[in-house]
């Protein structure tokens, strides 16, 4: 690899010379059937899995027979066919997703451990501490492997930690540890395997600190100028490759013609499988390709509504579609803080472990980034996941892994992440800059996730059986605000509301409405008050995908567009809408688009203040003038 690095044949390679035993150990001690994690640094774990040399020729060449499609590099990919699921660049994550997969082996009533890696610089990520939380508090099957080799890319380990030994930490978590000499091949494979068999005896985790060393820079281009020779020198002496050829030729279990015998064979197995690799041929750009294969294909089912109906509340409605989705899909796991006995805040889940059980209705500590990843994780291992997020406002806590793993995934190996994040949302409730946010444009404007924005119990219901049936990550909000106050006649059994088309709520001549969430219902007060006026109504519905057809076919008959948007303006949904609409209907309109937002401040606590900050307080008078335009 060294050598084709330097020959421009491949990008950017992290070597894990000094830290193959550890790597081989823990592999060959698993079962193949057993999902590995491994971090950057982990080549024997590929090698070990017996992944075909060409196909990671390819992927670090950026080919299409590599695991990416050219779309992501170096260990950046997992594959099922071999249960290994690779990291993304922020490291921590991966640590969460393993609790995911375990879980869902517990579930499964699998007798399957997973092993999950990372190296001590990444130990100093919330993400590990949650993960080893969570993994402690729900005795998940998972053996956390930290490679400490002594710097992280140039931090020393006493600048990255303060204790003697990171396997010290385990004790913090209720957790058994070991330290293992990384650097012995032998020690490595005999303790991993006692442990691997005992942890899937009695399910539980443990957390593992091998002593090692790096002995090239963190990866090749950065160099290792920082490490005292006489480091480099005390660790050379220990090298795993060379103490364990010495061993099996002084225990006569290779003799130096068998050594070169396989020698020769390793060569040749890498010239062959790199020949192959040379001559693929790069992988072609094409835009529709890339397009679609951002989320993973979905074909609605339609489940229409029967006839029976009950006048229900908005939270009701979501709490009825989440039972009837609990009920239908036997793989349906919820997270959440204080969702089981507790009901959660909002008691959308009250009563749902005593006909789910505390398994699939899960409390979980406060750990929402690694709660995220953690659903990751299900989805890998073959469950669904929903999160609550106590307060949409939250979901910063588990930004992270949201739009860098969830979002990515599929796009990346064709992962996907069947996983819906509950966003109870909202502003006009007087909770202050932290339990009022709504944050759909944090998330609108990232590629891979769809975001689905109900106004009414009718379609909140429906919507959320479809994000849950889809196989790819939803953020369903949920405005605290409709919660209590809107009701409809909902009905009572299941069914399906396709996801990305807009409902036309008031038909008219003069003017296009268009807004979504607390948005419809103060468009609707608006309307009231103004009876004689011709106004068109379209709630959103969902945001991602937008029905942005339905927007233009209206504007090409009204002539005018007014964006009503709860959030702060800039960088919302209402922009891209407006952008949208002068791209496309320019010659239809008969005035500027106008938007209609929150003002740029954080959301105010006091009534009055929040009142002034609510988008809800300028809507009539904006509408107006633009008529009058
Ligand atoms: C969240 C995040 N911060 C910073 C980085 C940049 N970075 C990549 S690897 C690395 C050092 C990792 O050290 P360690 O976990 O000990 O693993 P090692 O490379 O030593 O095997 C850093 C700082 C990153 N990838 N992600």
């Amino acid at each position: 690899m060294l050598i084709l690095l330097r020959q421009g044949k491949i990008s950017k390679w992290f070597s894990g010379i000094g830290q193959e035993a550890i790597s081989v150990g823990v592999a060959t001690a698993m079962k193949t059937e057993e999902y590995i994690l491994p971090m950057h640094r982990n080549l024997g774990i590929f090698t070990t899995r017996n992944i075909p040399l060409n196909r990671l020729f390819s992927q670090w060449q950026g080919k299409a027979n590599g695991f990416t499609n050219g779309r992501d590099r170096s260990f950046h990919f997992g594959t099922q066919e071999y249960n290994i699921v690779g990291m993304i660049s922020h490291l921590g994550p991966q640590l969460g997703v393993a609790d995911g997969i375990a879980l869902a082996s517990l579930l499964k009533k699998q007798k399957h451990m997973t092993a999950v890696f990372t190296g001590e610089g990444a130990t100093s990520e919330g993400d590990f501490h949650e993960a080893l939380n969570i993994a402690a508090v729900w005795d998940l099957p998972v053996l956390f492997c930290i490679e400490n080799n002594g710097f992280g890319l140039s931090t020393p380990t006493n600048e990255q930690y303060k204790c003697e030994h990171l396997a010290d930490k385990g004790k913090g978590y209720g957790m058994e540890s070991h330290i293992i000499d990384g650097n012995n091949i032998l020690e490595v494979y005999t303790k991993i395997d006692a442990l691997c068999k005992s942890i899937r005896k009695s399910p539980r985790p443990v957390l593992v600190e091998f002593k090692t060393f790096r002995m090239r820079g963190h990866e090749e281009a950065s160099g290792n100028k920082y490490v005292p020779q006489d480091l480099l020198d005390h660790w050379a002496a220990k090298d795993p490759l060379e103490n364990y050829l010495e061993y099996l030729h002084s225990e006569k279990i290779l003799s130096e013609e068998e050594e070169v015998v396989i020698k020769k064979e390793i060569i040749h197995e890498i010239d062959d499988n790199l020949k192959l690799a040379f001559a693929e041929k790069e992988v072609e750009a094409n835009t529709s390709k890339e397009l679609n294969n951002v989320f993973k294909d979905f074909v609605f089912e339609e489940v229409k509504p029967s006839t029976f109906v009950k006048n229900i509340r908005f939270v009701d409605a979501i709490s009825d579609g989440l039972r009837q989705s609990m009920e239908k899909h036997e793989n349906l796991v919820l997270l959440g803080q204080d969702i089981a006995e507790y009901g959660g805040v909002f008691k959308i889940t009250d009563g749902f472990i005593g006909a789910f059980g505390k398994e699939r209705v899960r409390n979980t500590p406060i750990c929402e980034s690694a709660i995220v990843s953690a659903a990751m994780g299900l989805s890998i291992n073959g469950m669904k996941a929903v999160v609550e997020m106590q307060f949409g406002d939250f979901v910063s806590s588990g930004f992270n892994p949201l739009v860098n793993y969830l979002a990515k995934s599929y796009y990346r190996w064709a992962e996907n992440a069947d996983v819906v994040i509950r966003m109870p949302c909202g502003g006009g409730v007087t909770a202050g800059p932290f339990h009022s946010q709504t944050n759909e444009a944090w998330f609108t404007k990232t590629p891979g996730l769809k975001v689905v924005y109900p106004a009414f119990p009718y379609d909140a219901k429906g919507l959320l059986a479809t994000s849950i049936n889809d196989p790819n990550p939803v953020l369903f909000f949920e405005h605290k605000a409709l919660y209590r106050s809107i009701r409809q006649n909902v009905p009572t059994d299941y069914y399906t509301l396709p996801l990305g088309k807009a409902s036309i709520l008031k038909e008219g001549r003069d003017i296009t409405i268009v807004t979504y969430g607390a948005g419809v219902h103060w468009a609707l007060e608006t309307l009231e008050n103004q009876k004689e006026l011709s106004a068109e109504l379209i709630d959103l519905r969902s945001l991602q995908p937008l029905d942005i057809e339905t927007v233009y076919t209206s504007v090409r008959k009204t002539g005018k567009l007014i964006i009503l948007q709860e959030d702060s303006l800039f960088g919302g949904i209402a922009s891209d809408i407006s952008a949208l609409v002068m791209e496309n209907c320019f010659e239809y309109l008969d005035a500027p688009v106008k938007r209609v937002a929150s003002l740029e401040t954080p959301v105010p606590f006091a009534k009055k203040l929040e009142d002034n900050y609510l988008s809800k307080g300028r809507f009539e008078a904006a509408l107006l003038e633009l008529l009058a335009y």
